[in-house]
């Protein structure tokens, strides 16, 4: 008896799924692998069912003799596991990044005589609709909140980028890149204040008030489906926090960011240029204090964000702030810096790491751009916030346009390198 290989990363079997088990078992005993969460995340939608219910779920398919788990997107260690003589795929992988693996696979199965089978991709308005609901179930504020304390779980290290819009969301929630054989995207979005407010032309001194963060929010969530952590500034007055934690979670936001500076905020990359002030450690711990006892939901966190390196206080301030601020509540610590090496940062984690194994690390590394995200995460780093790259790139690229066509006094010179109409609508789902 032949043995034939198939891999699934779905919720939900549809007739697509069942069609090639069918064909499958033309060709021998049918073994099927279930991806695992940790490769799925980074491969595909984020599952909305557990490893263990999807192992169960493939197995009960009238056909499949054998599930098993397959730790990588690449299929080199399921092959020398079970020798299939054929592996067979939905031909939708010729294409798009997924075509390397496809490569790789058929270069495996070469290598001992193996076939590869690509079964034609079964696409209707059924399939369709699946696709669509399990879309709508991840955006649903009780799927999206506690998405981002699984995410801490199940991956090394959480990759979150800037949004502003719903196109910065689609952005974030859409780009899959393959590099070097291996298929990566982005695991949440960082409403930055700092963006948030360029974004209306404004300065990002908590001038932009919630009930416009808020919209801006809004305008992410109907359109996309990963995690936020939203940029909360100093969280304004204890006595008004308790309210946008409460308005945080109905949307559906993971988390807030809150920083222990009082009075008029200035973005921390100014540093000491400017004047600002650090909160005491009394004052910011009573509003973590105050914000967690105003929770609802388990699954949302407060992050508290530490100003100490910034504002050159000093590496013990740091650390005894982070200490006092877990023990006041805090889900995670944000440690901020803006010197160019990273150093400082790295000093902070480890020390922090050394006394406290399990409270998640978050850092942007803007200043310090030359760390790489393992390193942050040999370091202890759970959250890697990419925090204002988009917004810095679009605003040359459209600074450049806009003088270019003032310049010519047409459009035709700056028309190659724009987005055509039909590429933008694409990134636009329609229901
Ligand atoms: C933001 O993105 O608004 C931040 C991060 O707060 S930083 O600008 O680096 O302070
Ligand atoms: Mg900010």
């Amino acid at each position: 008896m032949k043995t034939v290989y198939t891999c699934f990363c779905t919720d939900v079997i549809h007739e697509g799924h069942l069609n090639i088990i069918n064909e499958a078992k033309k060709l021998g005993k049918v073994i099927v692998g279930c991806l695992s969460d940790r490769v799925l995340i980074r491969y595909n939608k984020f599952p909305t069912i557990s490893q263990e219910e999807r192992v169960k779920m493939y197995r009960s398919i009238p056909g499949v003799e054998e599930v098993v788990i397959q730790e990588n997107m690449h299929y080199d260690d399921v092959i020398s596991l079970i020798h299939p003589d054929y592996i067979v795929h939905g031909d939708n992988w010729k294409e798009g990044p997924e075509s390397t693996i496809r490569a790789h696979v058929e270069k495996l199965l070469s290598e001992y005589g193996g076939k590869l089978v690509d079964i034609p991709y079964t696409f209707n308005e059924t399939v369709r609709k699946i696709d669509l609901q399990l879309r709508e179930k991840l955006a649903m504020p009780e799927y999206r909140r506690k998405r981002l304390r699984q995410l801490i779980e199940m991956t090394p290290i959480v990759k979150a980028m800037e949004a502003h819009s719903g196109l910065t969301g689609l952005i974030v929630e859409k780009t899959v890149v393959e590099h070097e054989g291996k298929l990566d995207q982005f695991d949440a979005m960082w409403i930055s204040s700092l963006c948030d407010s360029t974004a209306k032309g404004k300065p990002d001194i908590e001038l932009v008030d919630m009930t416009s963060r808020f919209r801006t929010i809004e305008d992410i969530t109907e359109v996309t489906t990963k995690p936020i952590i939203f940029d909360g500034d100093t969280g304004g007055l204890t006595e008004h926090f308790v309210y946008t934690v409460r308005s945080l979670e109905r949307m559906g936001v993971s988390a807030v960011i809150i920083e222990d500076k009082t009075g008029l905020k200035k973005n921390s990359l100014f540093g000491t240029e400017v004047k600002q002030t650090q909160a005491t450690i009394e004052e910011f711990s009573a509003k973590i204090r105050a914000g967690k006892k105003a929770q609802l939901t388990d699954d949302f966190m407060i992050i508290a964000r530490i100003e100490s390196l910034i504002l050159e206080q000093g590496m013990e301030d740091a650390l005894t702030r982070a200490r006092a601020f877990v023990e006041a509540g805090a889900d995670g610590i944000m440690i901020h810096s803006r010197r160019k090496e990273p150093d400082e940062i790295l000093e902070f984690c480890d020390k922090f790491r050394e006394e406290n194994k399990h409270t998640p690390i978050v850092v942007v590394p803007s200043s310090f751009n030359t760390i790489t995200e393992e390193e942050l995460s040999q370091h202890g780093v759970n959250i890697v916030i990419y925090a204002n790259q988009l917004t810095r790139s679009a605003f040359p690229a459209m600074q450049k346009t806009a003088e270019d066509i003032l310049k010519y006094h047409r459009a035709k010179e700056v028309d190659d390198r724009l987005m055509s109409i039909k590429q933008i609508i694409t990134l636009i789902d329609e229901i």
